[in-house]
């Protein structure tokens, strides 16, 4: 399949959920490619921040896959294409005649389009499975839960645009956008703040979002300074503060009754859950003294329009939905949804996430959210597709993995990287070793492809044409430039081929051109029904856009809530500690996020030179009394441990973390932070508890030589991967 190209070519920034339009140039070679900024891109008018820059800095670079691998005798081959399709086909023949078709995992990738996703799932049903998720799943499958089943739609509630316009509070719970959606937070967020509008930050951790609204500089803005995991107390504080402040002066905006009354149900079970709740012990437990959350709390309920930005803080936690639904509480009673400038808002992470989603590569729904379990959602789909779909929800990502050598035997994973980015990963590790057979398909050689028996080499975003969704539901078209890097092929056509020589030539899965398989993609997914290909343009289309000429929303639930009885769900929650809290062993609550210039699980940023200057390794953050009362120096370099494993990195002691806490990164493989988390999971939507672990800090190396050290040496080797 041919790519389109100019000479600038106007795509998207393959890194967050943002979108920010970008050009690339193509230069002599193949894989040669710079970048150019796009000054009428819709989302960011031209803007980049560091990573859209320097995004085209790894397309050619020398570590890319470019020739299909075969391991024979635990030793990675060249082999051709024809050799690896072959022995994909046989090899998942073999496991579904054997086992079954469920005996047989997907992962989609977020970092790939809204066809190829389309297609992964698709080909994962056809073969018999629902077993397909994605990077959703550890990311906010929790808030997407909570909003789909209090308010209808698993997506922010508002757009970027409409918040800056209209919001005069930013309640900013977990998310760091200035950070990990840095033009979201300049284009959009800081310009509302610059014109009077207030931002709360709740987070243990003080970050670019706080120095970038000069929080704690003035009265207005504020930082609550939570414990992670105590995010249920705080708002249950926030909640109750507000019910007392009402009931006190009725008449003075507190709650906003009419809403209340008409657009809502379940008030009384809030009221009920906070009738008995003790707010002193409550902000004991969050760790923020009592007065400036019932500050926050005014601050939010005085304001026209208050808006919720709610993030990994927030949905990584086993009370992940319950997190998310006090949000939703705290909107609904206070009337902020429904209207420009408020809302909750999941900033999505990864630039396909939502698309990803959107497509059906989920083990619960087809496209558009459709529930597979629902035989007349089914029957639509079924007649487009021409075979039966299974109908019970597969299992999700993580337990795909945990499931893998037991009841999985066999793994398709397409740019996604678990061994480093799900959590526990020496237990992963040891489960895909165990599986009878596995294909990697990537842009580079993963921690992940090394356990794989296949690995596929894809051409990166600047190499090929579709189309992804960003955070605000807005469909943009990538275009690539024509020449791709050695002997790479797009994930679309390997997946066409894999497609047909499974199931037949007639089966479904050859296109003419990605345009084709969007127009089937449209047919199935109601949400995108309305949007053509070429009418999405260089403006992109929001969803929901179910006929042609739908301008799709800026805001959601203008009238009613896309729920069965079409009111906004309210109900009361309660705290739930993490499942591990710190004690005499691990005495220290680990919690894990990210930084400005890395992404993820690093593959991408790590080969960056821009990237990777400022921080080329992992570090943890560490609070200056804990620091001194382990006899910690900033720079030294220590052993962070935790139930599952251990790794080695340098202290920064710094009073941006919350004493008692300690925080590093998930982006670096040589110290994975995901060697020392849980895998525990939100039992509803199945997501694991990255933001809080028990966890001990043991001095290995100080300025003055090998200190004193509580851990056994022997701890100290290398993570068995066996
Ligand atoms: N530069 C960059 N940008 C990215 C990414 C990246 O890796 N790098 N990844 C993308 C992806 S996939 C995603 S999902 C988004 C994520 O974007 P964010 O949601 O901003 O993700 P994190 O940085 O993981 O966590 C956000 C904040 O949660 C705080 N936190 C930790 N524990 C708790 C807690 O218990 N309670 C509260 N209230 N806060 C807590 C952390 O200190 C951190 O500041 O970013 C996207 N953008
Ligand atoms: N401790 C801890 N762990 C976390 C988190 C955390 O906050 N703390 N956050 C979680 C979250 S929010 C997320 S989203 C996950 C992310 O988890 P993953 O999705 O596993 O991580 P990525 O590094 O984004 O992996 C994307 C993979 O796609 C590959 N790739 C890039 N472009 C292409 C392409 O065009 N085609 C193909 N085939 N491959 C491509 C990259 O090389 C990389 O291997 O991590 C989770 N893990
Ligand atoms: S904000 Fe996100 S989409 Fe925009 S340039 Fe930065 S990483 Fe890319
Ligand atoms: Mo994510």
């Amino acid at each position: 399949m041919s790519t389109e190209g100019d000479e600038a070519t106007k795509t998207i920034c393959p890194y967050c959920g943002v979108g920010c339009g970008i050009k690339v140039n193509q230069g002599d070679d193949p894989g040669d490619v710079n970048f150019m900024p796009w000054g009428e891109a819709p989302v960011n008018e031209g803007r980049v921040c560091i990573k859209g820059g320097a995004a085209t800095q790894v397309v050619d670079h020398e570590d890319r896959l470019t020739e299909p691998l075969i391991k024979e005798d635990g030793e990675f081959r060249e082999a051709t294409w024809e050799e690896a399709y072959s022995r994909i086909v046989s090899e998942m023949e073999g496991i579904r005649d054997d086992h079954g078709p469920d005996a047989m995992g997907f992962f989609g990738s977020s970092k790939t389009m809204n066809e190829e996703n389309y297609l992964l799932q698709k080909l994962a049903r056809r073969y018999g499975t629902n077993n397909v998720d994605n990077c959703t799943r550890m990311c906010h499958a929790s808030t997407v839960w909570a909003l789909r089943t209090s308010l209808g739609a698993g997506a922010m509630t508002n757009s970027m645009e409409d918040l800056e316009e209209s919001a005069d509070v930013f309640w900013i719970q977990g998310a760091n956008p200035g950070e990990q959606h840095p033009i979201a937070n300049s284009q959009y967020f800081r310009q509302a703040v610059l014109e009077g509008a207030t931002v709360i930050q709740v987070d243990p951790h003080a970050n670019k979002t706080t120095r970038s609204f000069e929080i704690g500089e003035t009265e207005r803005h504020m930082h609550l300074q939570v414990n992670p995991g105590a995010d249920i107390p705080l708002l249950n504080v926030v909640l109750k503060t507000i019910l007392e402040r009402h009931e006190a002066e009725p008449d003075a905006g507190w709650i906003d009754e009419g809403f209340i009354e008409e657009r809502t149900e379940g008030f009384d079970d809030l009221k009920e859950t906070l009738e008995e709740f003790d707010k002193e012990a409550a902000a004991e437990e969050a760790g923020v003294p009592l007065e400036d959350i019932e500050r926050a709390a005014e601050k939010y309920a005085m304001a026209n329009n208050a808006a919720v930005f709610t993030g990994m803080g927030m949905s990584q936690h086993t009370c992940g939905v319950d997190n998310v639904q006090n949000e939703i509480n705290l909107a609904l009673i206070t009337g902020n949804l429904g209207k420009p400038g408020t809302g909750v808002n999941p900033l999505r992470g990864q630039n396909n996430v939502q698309g990803t989603s959107d497509v059906g590569a989920m083990p619960n729904v087809l496209p558009g959210y459709q529930l597979v379990d629902d035989p007349e959602v089914r029957e639509s789909v079924e007649e487009v597709w021409g075979f039966e779909v299974p109908a019970e929800p597969g299992l999700t990502n993580v337990e795909i993995s945990h499931e893998a050598g037991h009841s999985v035997k066999g793994l398709y994973v397409m740019g996604e990287n678990p061994v480093m980015s799900e959590p526990d990963g020496n237990e992963v590790e040891e489960r895909l070793e165990s599986l009878e057979f596995m294909v990697a398909q990537d842009i580079f050689m993963t921690e992940t492809a090394e356990f794989a028996d296949v690995v596929l080499p894809a051409t990166t975003w600047a190499e090929r044409s579709g189309t992804v969704t960003n955070t605000d539901r807005r469909v943009q078209r990538m275009r690539g430039v024509e020449k791709v890097h050695e002997n790479t092929k797009h994930d679309l056509d390997i997946l066409m081929e894999v497609g047909s020589r499974l199931f037949g030539e007639d089966a479904g899965f050859r296109f003419d051109d990605v345009e084709a398989v969007f127009e089937e993609l449209r047919e199935v997914c109601p949400i995108y029904h309305g949007m053509t290909y070429d009418g999405l343009g260089e403006e992109g289309l929001h969803w929901p856009c179910y006929e042609e000429g739908d301008e799709g929303d800026q805001f959601l639930y203008e009238d009613s809530f896309d729920t069965e009885s079409g009111l906004g769900q309210i109900e009361g929650v309660r705290h739930q500690p993490p499942k591990e809290v710190p004690d005499e062993e691990y005495p220290l609550i680990l919690t894990t996020a990210r930084l400005e210039e890395h992404y993820n699980t690093g593959t991408m940023s790590r080969r960056s030179p821009t990237l990777s200057r400022q921080h080329p390794e992992n570090f943890v953050d560490v609070h200056p009394n804990d620091a001194e009362a382990y006899g910690i120096e900033d720079g030294d370099t220590v052993r962070l441990r935790s139930r599952r494993g251990e790794i080695e990195v340098n202290a920064q002691v710094t009073e941006d973390i919350k004493e008692g806490v300690v925080w590093t990164t998930p982006h670096f493989a040589a110290a994975s932070a995901n060697r020392l988390t849980n895998d525990v999971l939100d039992e509803r939507a199945k997501i694991p508890e990255y933001k809080a672990a028990a966890a001990d800090i043991a001095v290995t190396v100080s300025d003055g030589g090998e200190s004193a050290d509580r851990a056994d040496p022997e701890d100290n080797a290398e993570p068995a991967d066996d």
